[in-house]
Formats: structure tokens, C-alpha cells, sequence
């Protein structure tokens, strides 16, 4: 992508393909207008910011669509520049036709996040407001969506600009100490201490906050274990209050493991979580079940959470202690499912679970699923009270590197080696404001990159 196509008008469909009931053809640059007037009528003699109904003909009058332009006037709009959106029917042959038809006027198709791109130059957005707005987009759990509208709003970008504030000052004066030694009035390095270790304070803390809202906002996986037949599947689709997993009676029915997102709202607390259905596991398995076990073992590995299902009819055997044994060794927070207590009440003490979270219920019947939510609503991290915010994992290490320059900058400064130190303060400020503005093109680059294309 490249920065010097600033001038060109840009055009791209800015909803994902498929059928849906609206779907919108975006518009930015010098020749939006008139472009709009070219392909849409009826237009006003002069256009303002608003919402024009009317049909978007082809260069032949053949008409494509009835829709909706909203048009946002240069520099009030997103990008900044003249910008046009049509709403159409969510019909993806309509839109690559509009489409088709704004480029033929003179636009040109827009690289992948080239919208947001031209925010950024155009000055309405700071790289880091930016990033926020490819979050939003990407977020996979709620938590994480909203503390990126946050960053969009400038939560992250306001203390940024506050800590560049305190090195630009300090800045200043140790600038003037290195050009007049010799002046009386200069402050003492004993002030411009404290007001850098206090930032370095101040950053830290806010690194940590950064991990725990990370971790927080993370989409948590929840495992479905057991041994074949107990109702793993029927757990799964119980929870996900749909048909989405087979459910048979014979064993070995799941093999690839069925993963879905589900969204919650419980007690006041929203948290997403990716549950997975997984193969019943038994030593004895041979050939294609031994291999979907072995991918069983590869994910409670990796997961967060497990939710170990058995049967309250049979006493759980050596394989079933084994499983729990295997989870609760990979450190998985654990909720431990009796499982049909339509059938028969557990025939067993609890007390072999330890201190495990136990829910007795029916799958079949949906009983107990309540339960289950409330513990993995439980077992999911809580936002800490305060100030929450999103700190990406590239933003976190530009920090760790400002937080070493800042100490070296100290180390120079207590050992009288104040031109060193006026050079690595210089670099912890670059470092920092490029996290809000950066000419590097590459990171730039990569941002952006990431972004999907009408955004
Ligand atoms: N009576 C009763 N049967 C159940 C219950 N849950 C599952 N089953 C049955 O147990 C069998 C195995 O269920 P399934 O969900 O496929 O088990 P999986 O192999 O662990 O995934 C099926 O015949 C289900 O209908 C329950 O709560 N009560
Ligand atoms: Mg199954």
C-alpha cells in the first residue's frame, strides 16, 4: 500500500459477501461527488450532510438498485475526505455492480483498510485510535469489542499523549542544562528524577492493568471432556440450545472436534467463551478414534476451562479418574457435569472430585445448564475495578522498551552524563510517539494491512 495515493477517490463494498438485508458500497476522495451524481438520482442542486433516497442507474439508464446515499461532507466524515455510502440491498451481485459501476466513474478500489488509512493521515484518527477501530472489528469476545471502542475514543491515545507531555518537558530542560552548563537558574537533575521514575511507575502499572484487561477481554475456550456416550454432545447442544453436534447412542460418534462461540449475559456479567465438543476418550481406542483422542489431548493442552462429563449411574472408573487426572494436571479450571440424573441418582461419593465445582443435571432435559453457565461465568476473569483499556501485544512491548530507556536515561542522569542521557531521552520519546503518529511506513503498513478491505 502505498501513502501517496492520498488524491485518488477509493471505492469498496464495506459489508462481508453474502445475502443480508442491506449491504453498502463506500465512497471517499476528491471525485465522490461527482461520481454520486453521475450514477444516483434525484440529487438536490447542492449536496449536504444527510441521507438522499433515490435509484442508482447504469451509464445505459438500466436501473441497479433502489438505496440510501449518505454523504458526508470533506472533513466531516470518517476519512475526512467527501465520503458517499449506499445502502442497497444486501445482495452481493447488486453490490459488486455498484461497485463495478463507481469505478468505471473514476474511483479506484481501495486497499485493505484504506478507509481507516486516510483517517489516520487526514488527522481524525492517532495510530492508536486507529488500531482500536481494526479491534472493534476483530474483536473475538464482548469485553474485547468494548474496550476497543474505548480505544477509538482516545483511552489509550489521552495517557500516551499525557507521558509524551512529561518527557517533552523534561526534555526541554535537560536540552537547556546541556546547551548552558553554566546557568545558575538551571533545576536540579534530582526534580527531573522523580518525574521520570514516577513515570516509570506509572507505566509499569499500567503494563500490568494491560495484561490483566488482555487476559480478561481474551475468548476463553471451555472443553467438553468424557468418556464416550455420556453426553458430551448432547451438553454441547444443550448449552448451545441448538442441534449443532450428533448425538447417537452407540459410542465414538464425535471424532473432529465441534467447536461455537457462545455470547452471555448473566447476572450482569457478558463474557464470550469458545465451547468445544470433543471425541469420548478411551485407552483402548484404535486407528481414526485413536487419532481424535490424541487431538482431544492436544486441545486440553491448550484450553482454559474443561467441563468433565459422567454419568450418575455408574461409578466413574479408573479411565474416568484418569481424564480428570490429565485436565486438572494442565492446570484447566475444572466444572465436573453428573450426567443424566434422569436416569439414576449418582451412585458415588463426591468427595473424589476434590474441590471441583460440581453440577449434577440431564443434558437430555436441559437441567442444569443454568449451572453451568454461572461456573464458567465463575471461572472467567473479571475486568479489574477502575480504569479498564486495551493494550495490544505490540503496544505492550513499545512500553517495556520506553520503561529501559527511561531507566537508562536515570542511570546517565545520576552519573552526571547528561549529554548520553539527552540521547536516550530523545529515544524513549521517539518511542512513544510513535505509538500515537509514527512516519515508519512498515508499521504503518502492517496496521493497515490487517484491516479488511472497506474499512
Ligand atoms: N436419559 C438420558 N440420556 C442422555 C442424557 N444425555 C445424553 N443422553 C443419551 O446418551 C447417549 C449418548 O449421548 P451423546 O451426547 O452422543 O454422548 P457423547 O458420546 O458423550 O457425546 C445418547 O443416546 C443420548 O440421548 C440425559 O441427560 N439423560
Ligand atoms: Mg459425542
Amino acid at each position: 500500500m502505498m501513502l501517496n495515493r492520498n488524491s485518488d477517490t477509493i471505492a469498496a463494498i464495506a459489508t462481508p459477501m453474502g445475502r443480508s438485508a442491506i449491504g453498502i458500497v463506500r465512497m471517499s476522495g476528491p471525485k465522490a461527488f461527482d461520481i454520486l451524481r453521475s450514477v444516483f438520482l434525484p440529487l438536490p442542486e447542492k449536496l449536504s450532510r444527510g441521507m438522499y433516497y433515490g435509484r442508482i442507474c447504469d451509464e445505459e439508464n438500466n436501473l441497479i438498485d433502489d438505496a440510501l446515499a449518505l454523504v458526508f461532507e470533506c472533513p466531516h466524515s470518517y476519512t475526512g475526505d467527501d465520503l458517499v455510502e449506499f445502502s442497497c440491498h444486501g445482495n452481493p451481485v447488486i453490490l459488486q455492480e455498484v461497485l463495478g459501476l463507481v469505478l468505471r466513474k473514476g474511483a479506484r478500489l481501495a486497499d485493505r483498510g484504506e478507509f481507516t488509512m486516510r483517517a489516520f493521515l487526514n488527522g481524525k484518527l492517532d495510530l492508536t485510535q486507529a488500531e482500536g477501530v481494526r479491534n472493534v472489528i476483530d474483536a473475538r469476545s464482548i469485553t474485547e469489542a468494548s474496550l476497543s471502542v474505548r480505544n477509538i475514543h482516545g483511552a489509550l491515545s489521552d495517557m500516551f499523549k499525557e507521558w509524551l507531555n512529561v518527557l517533552n518537558s523534561v526534555s526541554v530542560q535537560i536540552e537547556a542544562m546541556v546547551e548552558f552548563p553554566e546557568e545558575e537558574s538551571s533545576p536540579h537533575q534530582i526534580d527531573f528524577c522523580d518525574s521520570i521514575n514516577g513515570l516509570i511507575t506509572q507505566i509499569e502499572a499500567f503494563v500490568e492493568r494491560g495484561r490483566v484487561c488482555r487476559n480478561a477481554a481474551a475468548l476463553h475456550t471451555v472443553l467438553i471432556v468424557g468418556k464416550p456416550n455420556v453426553g458430551k454432545s448432547s451438553l454441547f447442544n444443550a448449552i448451545l440450545n441448538q442441534d449443532r453436534s450428533l448425538v447417537y447412542h452407540e459410542a465414538c460418534t464425535t471424532r473432529d472436534m465441534v467447536c461455537e462461540q457462545i455470547d452471555v449475559a448473566l447476572s450482569g456479567k457478558r463474557f464470550s467463551v469458545k465451547l468445544c465438543d470433543t471425541a469420548g476418550i478411551i485407552d483402548t481406542a484404535q486407528g481414526i478414534d485413536a487419532i481424535a483422542i490424541e487431538k482431544v489431548f492436544e486441545q486440553i493442552s491448550q484450553g482454559d476451562m474443561a467441563i468433565f462429563v459422567l454419568e450418575a449411574g455408574a461409578v466413574p472408573d479408573e479411565q474416568e479418574m484418569k481424564i480428570l487426572k490429565t485436565i486438572q494436571d494442565y492446570d484447566l479450571k475444572t466444572i465436573v457435569f453428573i450426567n443424566k440424573i434422569d436416569l439414576s441418582n449418582p451412585c458415588f461419593s463426591e468427595d473424589i472430585f476434590g474441590n471441583a465445582k460440581i453440577i449434577k443435571g440431564s443434558a437430555k432435559n436441559r437441567q442444569g445448564i443454568k449451572e453451568i453457565l454461572q461456573a464458567i461465568s465463575d471461572e472467567i476473569p473479571s475486568l479489574p475495578f477502575g480504569r479498564a483499556f486495551l493494550l495490544s501485544v505490540r503496544q505492550e512491548s513499545v512500553l517495556l522498551e520506553l520503561l529501559k530507556k527511561m531507566k537508562e536515561f536515570s542511570m546517565h542522569l545520576a552519573g552526571d552524563n547528561l549529554d548520553i542521557a539527552a540521547d536516550v531521552l530523545h529515544e524513549a520519546r521517539a518511542l512513544l510517539s510513535g505509538l500515537l503518529n509514527t512516519e515508519v511506513q512498515a508499521v504503518i503498513t502492517e496496521i493497515f494491512n490487517n484491516f479488511c478491505i472497506g474499512k
